[in-house]
Formats: structure tokens, sequence, C-alpha cells
């Protein structure tokens, strides 16, 4: 198989070497580990159908992988499946500027795609922590959100056709690159946010918006939570021009300072807002955010580069939490449920966590919460991760309660597959399979992602 593999693609262009097994076989997360067969770089989407289809000659797996930023394990290959990267897939087709789209290969990487749309004064409004690394494909198949979901929605939003390759190896156009198209099923939507596991993208036609109008941005620190609550209350009903609204706890601020050394951006407080609206005229931030009860501190950016120094503060939480291994929830309740929901939350980690370093933070805006639990010194990771999944199980109940999701935006991999029928109904699950037997009946494509076929 790997013989009949380097003849395909080329000698270096596959590799069962030791220590790429591990680079390329896993994502961001660190729980399962890597053992993949092989890793495999194909530079076009032809190659990637010939694969495919040598690899359902062999009965092999295929885990598609793009920047492997991925929080949920949905790009870990831990099963003896061909790691089937699309890093060459770098394609920058022209802009469109009158159609306001662009054609871009899967590998591209996010901030290459918006450095590139850049002088038509055009933007692919998906903006993550992870820009510099995660690739288009990659936000496509996990319908990526990030931080600017209150102004643009999801990748699911800004797609208008996909390129794929199906699961028997074929190269398939799923609509061009139109913004009006109602004749039929929208295929590519079904394989946004499916995770790899009914297609693989190998290029993307995204709609584009215009660069977004000036903007200011303020970090405030606040009493609680709930005072961060009502301050984005306060702002959605002044009308504020919202293009993010983001929460960290003291806690989370705590380890980027000491993660990157950056230095106290305000008053230590239990809780931080990030705030970012539209530069309107007759409308002062600054006074606005200090009038506020509940606000201790803020400051605001008087520039972009001030404006982008502020963000680091909220997008380094991941990297700085990272070496501890956290185990990450990523939860969503209708933001008008959020008040209420938070409130049940901090009991229940008081009650079930006691002592436990808890990072809580996330995209208040859209009802999102990350919360990522540290291990607690002394604790072997087996006992910490038997801890997690139990409490896990209470705490999808609690966000079942609310009418919640368990995954806001990473998605559900490996690591919360076990839990989905707990906010998604058997029936939905059962379509959901129907769905994969039809586009996949061997089940090669990320077998054992987001649901298992029994
Ligand atoms: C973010 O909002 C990302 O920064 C990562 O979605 C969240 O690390 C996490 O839990
Ligand atoms: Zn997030």
């Amino acid at each position: 198989m790997l013989d009949e593999l380097r003849a395909l693609v080329g000698e270096g262009a596959c590799s069962d070497a030791p220590e790429d097994l591990i680079h390329w076989g896993r994502d961001w997360t660190r729980a399962i580990a890597p053992r993949p067969l092989a890793v495999v770089w194909p530079a076009t989407a032809d190659h990637v159908g010939a694969i495919v289809q040598l690899c359902a000659r062999h009965g092999i797996s295929v885990v598609p992988s793009g920047g492997r930023t991925g929080l949920a394990a949905g790009a870990v290959a831990s099963n003896g499946e061909l790691v089937l990267s699309l890093d060459r897939l770098r394609q920058l087709g022209p802009v469109d500027a009158l159609n306001c789209s662009v054609t871009v290969g899967a590998g591209v990487p996010n901030q290459v795609l918006q450095d590139h749309c850049l002088p038509y004064a055009l933007c692919w409004p998906i903006d993550l922590a992870s820009k510099g690394s995660s690739s288009v494909g990659g936000n496509l198949a996990t319908n990526a959100g990030g931080i600017k979901v209150l102004r643009y929605g999801h990748a699911r939003n800004w797609v208008l056709g996909l390129e794929i390759v199906t699961a028997r190896g074929q190269l398939v156009q799923l609509g061009g690159a139109l913004h009006k198209d109602n004749s039929g099923y929208a295929l590519q939507q079904l394989v946004v946010g499916s995770e790899g596991t009914l297609a693989i993208i190998t290029a993307a036609t995204l709609a584009l918006a215009p660069l977004p109008r000036p903007t200011q941005v303020g970090l405030v620190a606040c009493h609680d939570l709930q005072a961060v609550l009502t301050l984005f209350g306060t702002a959605m009903s002044a009308g504020l021009h919202l293009h993010a609204f983001e929460y960290f706890s003291g806690y989370c601020l705590e380890q980027v300072l000491a993660h990157t050394g950056l230095p106290r951006p305000v008053a230590t407080a239990p809780a931080y807002a990030l705030v970012q609206c539209e530069l309107r005229s007759g409308f002062d931030l600054a006074s606005w955010l200090v009038a506020h009860a509940g606000v201790r501190d803020g400051t605001v950016a008087g520039d972009h580069a001030q404006a982008a120094k502020l963000w680091q503060y909220r997008e380094r939480i991941t990297e700085s939490l990272q070496a501890a291994k956290p185990h990450k929830n990523d939860i969503a309740v209708p933001v008008s449920a959020l008040p209420e929901f938070a409130e049940r939350l901090q009991v229940w980690l008081r009650r079930t966590r006691p002592g436990w370093q808890v990072a809580v933070f996330g995209h208040v805006g859209d009802g999102n919460l990350h919360i990522n639990t540290l291990r607690p010194l002394g604790m072997a990771d087996a006992a910490f991760l038997d801890a997690c999944a139990q409490a896990d199980s209470e705490l999808f109940e609690l966000v079942a309660q609310f009418g919640g999701s368990l995954s806001a935006e990473h998605g559900i991999g490996l690591h919360k597959k076990a839990h989905l029928a707990i906010t998604r109904s058997h029936a939905e699950i059962g379509l959901m399979r129907a769905l994969k037997l039809a586009w996949d009946p061997q089940g090669l494509l990320n077998p054992g992602k987001i649901f298992d076929m029994r």
C-alpha cells in the first residue's frame, strides 16, 4: 500500500517516520495517542481522489487533515488510518471583487486568505485565534466560529461552493460562485461542519465581506461574570453595533500574563470583558463603559496597534493553558438564557470541582462559554480524565435544560461523541447515520468521529 502511495504522489510526499506519525497524527488535543499508518501530502485534488480509491481497495481509513488546531480530536488518527494532509493544496484564485468571492485550495491558511483579499478591501470574516495555522478546509470542515460570530456568523455563512472528493474517490463540485442557487439540496452545507466524515474538501469558493468599518476596542474589569452579562445586555439594547463581546475570568488573565509576559492591562478583577464595536460619530466607547455600573476599570485602544494588543489578552488564553493539558468544554445556550445558566454553572463548578482551577472564558455575545478544567496537582492523568468524563454528563444535562449544545464551535470529534445524544435527539443522530451510510458506505472517511455507526 505504501509503495503504491509513493508511486502515486512521489517518494517525498508520503511518510511513515515515527516523528511524522506523531506530529501529523494529532491536533491540539493530547488525550488520545496518535497511531496512524502513514501520512500523505498530495499536491492536487486528483491525487486526493486517487489516494482515496487506493485506500478503498485496501480497506484503509482516511483522516483528512488541515492545520490541526482543532480541540475535539476531530483530526486525530489513532487507529491505523492514513493521514491525508491538504497542506499542499494552496492555490489562491483571483479575487472577484464584483461577485465578492474567491476560490482557494483547502490548505490555504486563514491568514494567507485574508492577506490575499486585503488589496480589494474585502475579507473572509472568519476570524480565529488560530488564524496563522488553521486552514480554510479545516475551518469549513469544522464550521469554525471564532471571535466575530456575533457580527458575521459561522464559517458556513461564508461559503458558496465546494470542490470535494467523495468516499469513492470522485472529484465533485458542489455549488459554485452563486450567491443565489435554490436548485435542490445545498450539499456544500451538508459537508460544512461534517468534520471530514462525509467527504474531503479540496477547494472552496468563499463569499467575501467588505472590510469592516473602523471599530473601537475596549477592555474592562468587572465585578463578576453577571456584571459582564449585564454590560452585554445594555450594549445590545443601546444598539452598539457590536463586532465582538468576549468574556474571560481573572484566572484566565493571570495565566496569560504569566505565559506571555504582557503587562497588566487594567486593574485586577474577577472578570473581564473585551468589547469591539463600530466607530460611530457621537458615540464614545470609553465614556459609555465608564458610566456603566459593575465596571471597575477599563482601557480603550487609541489605534489599530493598541486594539491588536488588547485582543492578545483574550486570544492567547488557549496557548497559555496548553501546557497544563486542560480538559475542555465548549458549550452554548441561547444568549438570553446565559445569565441564568451562568449562575447555575458557577454553583455546579463549586460543587463538583471544589478547589480545582477552572478557566472560564468565551464568546458571551454568542451564548458560548469555554470551560477549561486543569488537572489538580498530584492527581494522575487517568483519574483526572475519569473525573472529567463523569462531570461532563452532568454539565451537558444542565446545558440541555437550557436548550443548549455540548459543542458551540469546536465540534464533536472523538472527544464528545459519547455525550452527543444529550443535546441531539436519537432521531437526529439516526438521520446523521443514514447520511454517513449513503455518502461513505465503507466507513472510510474519518471513522468514529462525531458518532459511531451503531
Ligand atoms: C477560543 O475562543 C477558542 O479562544 C479556544 O475557541 C477555546 O481553548 C479553548 O477552550
Ligand atoms: Zn472560541
